[in-house]
């Protein structure tokens, strides 16, 4: 039967980037029934510097942040990766039969790593650990981001080698492209970066914890370009188009028609209007974070059974694991 894995890391507050691209899709699977296992997934979150302090508040956050946005715990199982063991074990079972230089090829390890002098051994193995997640569930699908391709395409390489090495024990998983229809939405400051949130620049984002006025501000200082008409070109006018993509997710209307009723608009006046319907789509969403923010031990306990759920499952591939690995010695 189909299984969906996702995860998320808690790296910094959520944005309309993340929400768009990742957890409205996770909402739209969930209410469609799909058999759906979400992971904030901190083990990931600390193959950078990190700070010890922001981690917890940021996991904590998180999870407010995924249930005000419509994700139900009694449908999906919602947990934190480190509550569940298996992930980190079945990771090391995984880079036994991972190559240095596989791993070493990946575009995103190349990127996180060029601008460092010593490169974390974590981050290197940060697809392995990607996979055991996927793995662990038996997945068989990823809805990913198409800059995640080639680390779902390690997973299924993983797969199939720990199958034919070892006997059949993981279905190979399908990637989902999820962000297609908007693409990336791009930061506010340089839009020929996508947002992210743990862009130093805080003005390069909107989070959807973001009080009304510093939305407005960052929408205002948004980087367009030097053409006053409102128009989509998502090659020649990023920035613009970037807004136009916001305010067409927000309002459900199409771009065309957005730029039909923005024709009288110069673009400071159209980021005022996007700011508003950013404002107002992020409202509802905002006072059911704080209300789950409110209630600490709520929060604790929907990962508490989450975590419970997970490795009941991610426990029984465990074992299956080792003992096709010959770990388990019979009496
Ligand atoms: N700008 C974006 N537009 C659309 N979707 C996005 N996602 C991230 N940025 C955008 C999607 O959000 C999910 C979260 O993935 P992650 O936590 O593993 O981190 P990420 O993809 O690296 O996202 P960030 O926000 O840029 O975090 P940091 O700064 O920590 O690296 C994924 O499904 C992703 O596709």
């Amino acid at each position: 039967p189909p299984r969906v894995f996702s995860g998320i890391q808690p790296t910094g507050s959520i944005h309309i980037g993340n929400y768009l691209g990742a957890i409205s899709q996770w909402v739209k699977l969930q209410d469609q029934n799909e058999d759906l296992i979400l992971s904030i997934v901190d083990l990931h979150s600390i193959t950078l510097p990190h700070d010890p302090h922001t981690l917890s508040t940021n996991i904590l956050e998180l999870t407010a942040t995924l249930l005000g946005s419509g994700i139900d715990p009694n449908k999906v199982i919602l947990f934190q990766q480190s509550n569940v063991h298996a992930h980190a074990e079945l990771c090391w079972c995984l880079g036994c039969i991972s190559t240095m230089a596989r791993l070493a090829h990946l575009p995103q390890y190349k990127e996180k790593s060029a601008s460092l002098k010593n490169i974390p051994l974590g981050l290197f193995v940060y697809p392995v650990l990607q996979a055991a997640d996927i793995l662990s569930y038996k997945s068989t699908h990823i809805p990913v981001g198409e800059d995640q391709v080639q680390q779902i395409q390690l997973c299924q390489e993983l797969a199939r080698m720990f199958n034919s090495k070892f006997g059949e024990t993981f279905p190979i998983p399908h990637t989902m492209i999820t962000s297609s229809e908007y693409g990336r939405i791009k930061s506010l400051r340089d839009p020929s970066k996508k947002m992210s949130k743990s862009d130093p620049d805080e003005k390069s984002r909107i989070c959807l914890t973001d009080a009304p006025d510093v939305i407005v501000r960052n929408i205002k200082k948004a980087v367009t370009d030097f053409q006053s008409e409102v128009t989509f070109d998502a090659e020649k006018r990023p920035g613009i188009s970037n807004l136009l993509s916001i305010h067409s997710f927000v309002t459900g209307k199409s771009i065309d028609t957005i730029c039909k009723e923005a024709e009288h608009l110069d673009t400071g006046r159209f980021k005022l209007e996007v700011a508003d319907a950013v404002v107002a789509y992020v409202k509802p969403i905002q006072d059911t974070i704080a209300q789950h923010l409110s209630d600490k031990s709520y929060l604790l306990n929907v990962l508490a059974q989450g975590a419970e759920k997970a490795s009941n499952i991610a426990n029984d591939t465990l074992k299956e694991v080792h003992e096709k690995l010959g770990m388990v010695v019979k009496s």
